[in-house]
């Protein structure tokens, strides 16, 4: 038999994106586009970001913001972002936490998440503070 060999490319991702999240453009929300967004009542509208403006396989900053009706922050004080991919078929589900850390401003949280796969994610998003309670929006990952 005749066998050659097989030669397997490991691509390290992680690297070059904080490479780039931490680069010339100097610090790190500003250049945090909004990804989805959802009006959650009148005085409450929740934003996932990142720096693309679109979730993408793999690792990555994110960011998560709650603001009121007139874009005015709003005080949380604790919040967790779970991407959430149901069971399909013979793939078991998947969940990809985003570890998030408060930021200078209140109800904005900066942090990374590892997303899996590309395809359809539910973002599951709770908060504690001002306002408390849980919401999801349904994101692609690319
Ligand atoms: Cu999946």
């Amino acid at each position: 038999m005749n066998r050659k060999p097989i030669v397997v490319f490991v691509v390290i991702v992680s690297l070059g994106v904080l490479a780039a999240a931490c680069g010339s453009s100097g610090s790190h929300d500003s250049g945090m586009k909004t990804i989805a967004e959802k009006k959650v009542s009148e005085n409450l509208t929740v934003a996932i970001s990142n720096p693309e403006g679109k979730l993408k396989n793999g690792e990555q900053e994110i960011g998560l913001k709650f603001t009121d009706g007139s874009g005015n922050p709003v005080e949380i004080s604790a919040a967790s972002l779970n991407f959430n991919m149901p069971a399909m078929g013979s793939m078991a589900e998947m969940n990809d936490p985003a570890t998030l850390n408060t930021t200078s401003t209140p109800g904005e949280f900066t942090g990374k998440v590892n997303i899996q796969m590309a395809g359809e994610w539910i973002a599951q998003v709770s908060y504690e503070g001002k306002e408390t309670g849980k919401t999801t929006m349904s994101v692609t990952a690319y």
